[in-house]
């Protein structure tokens, strides 16, 4: 049977401190994301563009902040629109925009794992944890607390009401790189897995990984995959505001998307803050591209099942 994948785009850039993200949408379409995963036999259907109305401003005690009246919306408006993207299509993918589109996205995932009675897993590759609220963010940029919402913690109480919140202990992070104090203190205390940079190199990405993906496949879970550009080496994937050294690198990248495909775990995708004002011509969207098709069946050969001794 064929499968189904949609495509969502939030062009938001408002949660993040440089402005660009809001051209991520175009950018992979322009890249050829939908033709991509067409060509591995996928039936694709585009869904567009969420859009939210022109906002009046939400002040809140930290000063810091900026567009919290634009999260709030965003996040209402893509909650519902990414819950009924998974009822209707076998994988769909949400194209950002800056990371505070997960806040909405995976909400919506986390009500479609309850609607099935299954767990969520959230595997999230990035070179930060976004585990602020509103309260402990420094920098202000909300792209920095989707996870701490959609786990439910404190301090939320500008964001719309939390449906269904994710089982910290169902969270791999790999590819960190940047930890704020306040992170560090929650990532201890809710236990969540993460593998940084130093783990990576230490181990690999496949030793973590599978362990992970067994405990989704134990549990009948379903898996969203959220991608953010700085999980990746500045060097290959330029495009992003928020460049830190020492990313994964392209094969690291790669054999996770491969990893991922073999599982057929996986039931929906962010790909987040590509920001193509910063691209060298258009190399970080391809590169995107390339990741996704590997994700959904792209291989370079037809692995044979009996492993040669
Ligand atoms: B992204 C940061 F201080 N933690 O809060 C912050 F390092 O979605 C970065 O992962 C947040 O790119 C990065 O501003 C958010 C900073
Ligand atoms: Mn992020
Ligand atoms: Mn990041
Ligand atoms: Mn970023």
């Amino acid at each position: 049977m064929t499968r189904t994948c949609s495509l969502l785009g939030a062009a938001i850039d408002t949660g993040a401190s440089r402005p660009g993200c809001l051209m991520g949408p175009a950018s992979l379409r322009t890249a050829g994301l939908a033709e991509a995963i067409r060509a591995l036999g996928w039936a694709v259907t585009d869904l567009g563009d969420v859009t939210i109305a022109p906002q009046d401003p939400l002040p809140h005690a930290n000063a810091a902040i900026h567009h919290l009246a634009e999260m709030r919306a965003w996040i209402e408006a893509i909650a519902p629109k990414a819950h009924a993207a998974a009822s209707a299509h076998d994988l769909p993918v949400f194209m950002g925009g800056d990371h505070s589109i997960s806040a909405g996205t995976v909400a919506g995932m986390a009500r479609h794992a309850a609607d099935l009675g299954r767990p969520l897993y959230v595997l999230w590759l990035d070179a930060h944890p976004d585990l602020h609220s509103p309260d402990t963010t420094q920098s202000g940029n909300l792209h920095g607390t989707p996870v701490a919402y959609v786990t439910g913690q404190p301090g939320f109480d500008a964001y719309p009401p939390l449906q269904v919140a994710v089982d910290p202990a169902n969270i791999c992070m790999m590819g960190i790189r940047s930890v704020d104090s306040a992170e560090r203190d929650l990532i201890l205390k809710l236990g969540i897995d993460v593998h940084d940079m130093r783990a990576i190199d230490e181990t690999g990405v496949l030793v973590p990984l599978r362990r992970f993906l067994d405990r989704v496949r134990a549990t009948g879970g379903l898996l969203h995959v959220s991608f953010d550009v700085d999980f990746l080496d500045p060097g290959i994937a330029p495009a992003v505001g928020t460049t830190v050294p020492g990313g994964a690198t392209f094969r690291e990248a790669h054999l996770i998307m491969e990893t991922l495909c073999d599982s057929g775990l996986v039931s929906s995708l962010d790909l987040v803050e590509l920001n193509p004002f910063l691209d060298e011509r258009g190399r970080t969207a391809s590169l995107l591209c390339d990741l996704t098709a590997s994700l959904m069946g792209r291989r370079v050969l037809d692995r044979p099942t009996r492993s040669f001794a």
